[in-house]
């Protein structure tokens, strides 16, 4: 019986740590990165993937979805020619491998252009979570 009691309260407590937490920790994408921490908030880009939280630019937008490279604020053709040559090999950037397996591919280009046929005008980087974000370096 009083073991029964005992691990009635455990449930008990558990259960109201785990509401508890539910009320301050926000992770709108699941990817294990508080939001308030995270440079991509809709975007997973945590621990488990690739392009774990890698920000090549330090503008405080991760590279899963920051595809203004030009840092003006939208995604345009000027954003394309920085794009186009690290693509072909001929200018490398960190900043366009938004999948961070360590090169500009394909895969990257779809993140590029999902972004650069976006309707809406401008179509600035993020959203991030981070209070710094738009400022280089962004330091948390
Ligand atoms: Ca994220
Ligand atoms: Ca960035
Ligand atoms: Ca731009
Ligand atoms: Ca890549």
């Amino acid at each position: 019986m009083k073991l029964k009691l005992v691990l009635l309260a455990s449930v008990f407590a558990l259960g109201f740590a785990f509401s508890a937490n539910a009320g301050t920790v926000n992770d709108s994408d699941t990817d294990l990165v508080p939001d308030q921490f995270d440079n991509c908030l809709t975007d997973a880009n945590g621990p488990n993937d690739d392009s774990n939280q890698i920000d090549s630019d330090q503008d405080g937008y991760g590279n899963a979805c920051d595809t203004d490279y030009n840092d003006d604020g939208d995604t345009t053709v000027a954003d394309f020619g920085i794009f186009f040559p690290a693509f072909t090999g001929a200018t490398p950037d960190a900043q366009t491998d938004h999948n961070g397996d360590g090169d500009t591919t394909v895969a990257d280009f779809g993140v590029f252009f999902a972004d650069f046929s976006d309707p809406s005008t401008p179509t600035p980087p993020g959203p991030s979570g981070l209070a710094c974000a738009g400022t280089v370096p962004c330091v948390p």
